[in-house]
């Protein structure tokens, strides 16, 4: 084997000197290329914040949705754009290396393609690296299960051997593997529920920057218009358990969140408002938005109680058909629900475990 012949140390060295598989099995060449910069963003009071994004000037936390088909290979290259003095401030051990990496959770890769600081597959300050994902198909004949569902990614190397500072700054986004004839969304939305009771890195008010005229959809303005088929990317990350909840809107329990009434185990799949959701669990919602309920402003929560009475909640903002806000946008979720402390920034994990 490779890596008994390399001994210690020689693992680092295959991936330098380029020893490991580029790509996995199916993946010929990548069918497209994409660019993914990591940035430090403003913070968020004290609180360090990066992103990814397709552009420096669009990074965000979460990042950008990926979406891929299955049977595709995507090559994404990252640009380690974050100052290496936060990169520094933010490790806890100072002979950890400094650099950003990319991680991915239910597609197909190397471990040139890992993101982890043992393989050496990370990014360096002002370095860049390409990652290969592979979407593999379903085959019967070797037991394949294919790679379709609702994933994520992440950093793997910011702070320590596991990312856990990278993520704790926002260095995560949602990844959808589709198959052909899933259904398509008209709008795609990343919610990551997470430590110290955040949704996408917020609590209360902080969750839903929603203008009352024209509101733009983001991570803080959840949005959608009457009848518009809406597809939430649900994402765990932290320390915590949360029970994912949507008021008004159903969804059923299955690869797609939706199953058709003609299938034959329609009957079999439970329809459910609420799932419980672990640190890195990931599940997709497909909702109609306002059908048979109407427009309105549907809570979106944690329904651990302590967690949604700490402004663990947030609002999709189901439009009329002419796209105009319904009345009582007053914000009313966060006000009454959130003590002081949904006001503060969630604040990174090893300075304030013990919130
Ligand atoms: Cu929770």
């Amino acid at each position: 084997m490779l890596v008994t012949v390399l001994g210690a140390g020689g693992l680092a060295a295959a991936a330098r000197t380029g020893m490991f598989a580029e790509r996995p099995d199916g993946c010929v060449k990548p069918d497209r290329s994409i660019q993914l910069y990591a940035v430090e963003l403003p913070k968020d009071g004290t609180q360090v914040r990066l992103g990814y994004g397709l552009t420096p000037e669009t990074a965000s936390y979460p990042g950008p949705l990926m979406e891929m088909m299955e049977g595709e290979c995507l090559a994404i290259t990252v640009h380690n754009l974050v100052p290496e003095a936060t990169l520094a401030a933010l490790r806890t051990n100072p002979s950890h290396p400094l650099g950003v990496s990319l991680h991915v959770h239910g597609v197909k890769y190397t471990q040139d393609s890992d993101g982890t600081v043992q393989s050496g597959s990370y990014v360096p300050p002002g370095g860049t690296r390409t990652y290969t994902w592979y979407a593999q198909p379903r085959n019967t004949k070797t037991g394949a299960q294919g790679t379709a569902g609702y994933w994520w990614y992440h950093d793997h190397v910011v702070g320590g051997p596991h990312g856990t500072q990278g993520l704790a700054a926002g260095l995560f986004g949602g990844l959808v593997v589709r198959r052909p004839g899933d259904p398509k969304p008209d709008r795609s939305y990343t919610v990551v529920f997470g430590n110290q009771q955040s949704i996408n890195l917020r609590r209360g008010e902080a969750t839903d920057t929603c203008a009352e005229v024209n509101p733009q959809p983001g991570p803080t303005c959840l949005v959608a218009r009457m009848g518009e088929r809406i597809e939430l990317v649900v994402v765990g990350i932290g320390n915590d358990m949360h029970t994912f909840h949507l008021h008004g809107h159903s969804w059923a329990d299955t690869r797609t969140g939706v199953v058709s009434n003609g299938q034959p185990f329609a009957d079999s799949v439970p329809i459910i408002d609420t799932k419980v959701l672990g640190p890195a669990q990931s599940f997709g919602v497909n909702v109609v938005a306002g059908e048979s309920v109407g427009p309105g402003h549907w809570m979106l929560h944690c329904h651990m109680q302590f967690h949604s009475d700490a402004g663990m909640s947030t609002m999709l903002h189901v439009l009329d058909e002419n796209g105009n806000m319904p009345p009582g946008m007053d914000h009313l979720h966060a006000a009454a629900a959130a003590p002081a402390a949904a006001a503060a920034p969630v604040t990174d994990d090893a300075a304030h475990q013990h919130n």
